[in-house]
């Protein structure tokens, strides 16, 4: 069988689809470059030093890991000489990234989470990097982007995607135009495509949250939680129950066996209710995905790819996956009066 290399079909694809450019095709192979680099240093954990924290605490307010900044320094290195971007949001990073007006720039802006699931890097379970690429709007203003013009309805995303490190390393990105999964061949050190328009299962048979939230949880989310593990369901038993703690190890699994991956908001100190994951770099790529593949993803009630975000770091509920399980999930939602979801 002929094997088809990432870049061959992004050259097949950009005949198909008007928004793919010579320059877009450079941004995807830096970001390629980028995980490959990021990819042999997560096989090497162990061997060098680069497990561990670097003594420093994020703008999340978490500790940084060596490798979180080391997958964070490559992608801001490699892509903000690329050529292709105006401005880059790093999970990492409190403000916008620039690219300086000294180096060559373009219209395309690239959000990402450059190692997700990093509390697991130190026990060898599979981890992840998620990218989100926007073009500046037409009507720009003069110099470097504004937040509000990064800041774009979900919707507008250009192409999303994810690596995955785990028992081999895949790229899986959507431009709008289906799912598809390349699987890289460290002999050869390409991706080669392996999935092709990928597909979620309509109805899944595995559900993941972190139930250890449960008292912290409206009745609302604890019905739904319910739902999949009882008989009462699409399935007519309880769904198997799968949680990593790495959303993309999560997400990918429920995307090739069908399931409902779920983060729901929590009750906080004060009260008030929260989501944890991020909008811009983890929840609007991962919708944008699941959409593509014909699942859905929701804050519990609202689609997730019609939020416009109203800070960089803004968090969300997130429930996403196979489309029924996702519907079901809204109906209980909105029977049961769900306060947490916060408005759009
Ligand atoms: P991170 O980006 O700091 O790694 O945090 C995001 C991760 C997700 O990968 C995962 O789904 C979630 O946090 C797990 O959180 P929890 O430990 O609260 O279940
Ligand atoms: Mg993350």
């Amino acid at each position: 069988m002929r094997q088809v290399t990432v870049t061959e079909h992004l050259l097949q694809h950009q005949k198909k689809s008007p928004m793919a450019t010579g320059r877009f095709t450079l941004l995807l192979n830096e970001l390629i470059l980028s995980a490959k680099l990021i990819s042999r240093e997560v096989t090497k954990a162990g061997l060098v030093d680069v497990l561990g924290f670097t003594g420093e605490t994020n703008v999340q307010g978490e500790k940084v890991r060596k490798l979180d900044e080391f997958a964070n320094n490559v992608l801001i290195h490699r892509l903000r000489r690329s050529g292709v971007l105006c401005a880059m949001a790093s999970e990492e990073n409190g403000d916008l990234i620039q690219v300086s007006g000294d180096l060559p720039h373009g219209d395309y802006i690239l959000i990402f989470d450059p190692l997700d699931g990093s509390s697991n890097i130190d026990v060898n379970v599979s981890i992840g990097t998620i990218f989100s690429i926007y073009r500046r709007p037409l009507h720009k203003s003069p110099g470097a982007p504004s937040l509000a013009e990064v800041l774009q309805r979900c919707d507008k995303q250009v192409a999303a995607g994810y690596f995955i490190y785990g028992s081999s390393t895949m790229m899986v990105y959507t431009t709008g135009n289906g799912v598809h999964g390349f699987t890289l061949d460290p002999s050869v050190g390409e991706f080669l495509l392996s999935h092709p328009d990928m597909k979620i299962p309509e109805s899944g048979r595995i559900y993941s949250v972190n139930e250890s939230y449960w008292n912290s949880w409206d009745t609302a989310t604890q019905s739904a939680v319910t739902h999949f593990r009882n008989a009462k369901n699409a399935r007519g038993k309880p769904y198997s129950s799968r949680y990593i703690g790495s959303l993309v190890a999560d997400f990918h699994r429920n995307l090739l066996y069908g399931g409902i991956f779920m983060y729901p908001a929590r009750r906080g100190e004060d009260g008030s209710y929260s989501g944890k994951l991020r909008l811009t770099c983890e929840a609007a790529p991962m919708a944008f995905i699941v959409e593509q593949a014909g699942g859905m993803a929701t804050d519990g009630v609202n689609r997730i790819m019609e939020y416009t975000p109203t800070e960089l770091h803004q968090r969300v509920p997130l429930f996403v996956g196979s489309l029924e399980d996702v519907r079901a999930v809204r109906e209980i939602m909105l029977r049961g009066g769900c306060d947490t979801v916060p408005g759009r």
